[in-house]
């Protein structure tokens, strides 16, 4: 059998890690054949260390024959030894009154040690996924503060971006989700990215000539998946929990274990790709394979999606500029 393999996960007494710590556990994310050791990273708050052991105890009375480990942590330095993976979640949420320059600066000061501790405890592979929102930017603080790991081995979500998208062109056509082909999502994971389905296919036909509407892309379809959080938030009165963690098992479990060809969408350390300066960590549609991810290369850049991208970038880099004198 399998050697266990480290997975570290922060905001572990989250909603969002409530969704996703048992699905770790039993299997869905690194395969039905690898044993897992679970070290979980709360605050140290006591409210948040007790809620993080009532959780333990739920995994524990799961009894999954995959978790062979469980660590509770309060410390980055002790949480991320030797981890294989990382899954940031944990962030600073906007709080009554938070200007947009403190919410940058509170994440930055999270990000910062968490790239430390990576950067000092981690496996030399550790594959790191970045939740906590801002996301991207998140995700390049803690990979700018970890410079003896490699840059690539720090990513941002954007699968939930992804999959809201597909769901969406799955409804629009009539068609199961599960025929959606070369859908991409670029950018930032905020409402200014662009979901791009000008090369999809659904069950193999061409997504663009079956929907055949640029107002319903530009006036419907955009703003419905980039507003999708906040739909969510007025529905449920909580931000989206359960799909969430379920875009980060995908993005794991692709990277990991591969995607024969399929593109996913991932947020990636720009290596100068479609003209995005180096290191934006930007969403691209990506295959993966042997445990690496490769930019979808030569897709035609159209006026309309080069104003989107521009749109997304610019947010970006404006973010990263925000938290450059903090690094
Ligand atoms: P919760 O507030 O339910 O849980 C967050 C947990 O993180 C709390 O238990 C808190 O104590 C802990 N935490 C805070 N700072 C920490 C630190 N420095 N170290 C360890 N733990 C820490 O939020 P939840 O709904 O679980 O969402 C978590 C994050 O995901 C938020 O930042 C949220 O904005 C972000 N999201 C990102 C999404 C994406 O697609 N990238 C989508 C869903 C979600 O909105």
């Amino acid at each position: 059998s399998k050697k266990p393999v480290r997975v570290a996960v922060t905001g572990a007494a989250g909603q969002i890690g409530y969704a996703l710590l048992f699905r770790i556990a039993s299997g869905e994310m690194l395969g039905k054949d690898q044993p897992v050791i679970l070290q979980l990273l709360e605050i140290p708050d006591e409210k948040a260390q007790n809620a993080l052991k009532g959780v333990i105890m739920e995994l524990e009375d799961c009894a999954f024959p995959l978790l062979v480990g469980i660590e509770a942590h309060s410390d980055p330095m002790t949480a991320f030894k030797d981890t294989d993976y990382a899954l940031l979640v944990g962030a600073r949420p906007r709080g009554p009154g938070m200007e947009r320059a403190d919410l940058l600066a509170a994440n930055a000061q999270i990000f910062t040690v968490q790239g430390k501790a990576l950067n000092a405890v981690a496996s030399r592979n550790v594959k790191v996924l970045v939740v906590g929102n801002p996301a991207n930017t998140n995700a390049y603080i803690a990979m700018k503060s970890a410079p003896d790991l490699p840059a690539k081995n720090f990513t941002a979500m954007l699968r939930l971006d992804h999959n809201r998208a597909a769901s969406q062109i799955a409804s629009k056509t009539g068609k199961a989700v599960a025929g959606i082909e070369k859908l991409a999502v670029w950018g930032n994971h905020s409402p200014t990215m662009y979901a791009d389905y000008r090369f999809a296919t659904i069950d193999g036909q061409s997504v663009k000539t079956l929907i055949n509407d640029e107002a319903w892309n530009r006036d419907v379809f955009l703003p419905t998946v980039g507003k999708r959080g906040a739909a969510i938030i007025a529905a449920r009165g909580l931000s989206s929990a359960a799909s969430a963690a379920n875009a980060a098992i995908d993005h794991m479990r692709d990277w990991a274990l591969g995607t024969n060809g399929k593109w996913v969408t991932m947020g990636i350390p720009s290596d100068g790709s479609y003209g995005i300066p180096k290191d934006v960590m930007f969403g691209y549609p990506v295959t993966c394979e042997g445990g690496e991810y490769k930019i979808v290369q030569g897709l035609e850049i159209d006026a309309f999606s080069q104003e989107c991208i521009n749109k997304t970038l610019k947010e970006l880099t404006d973010e990263q500029d925000g938290v450059k004198h903090l690094l």
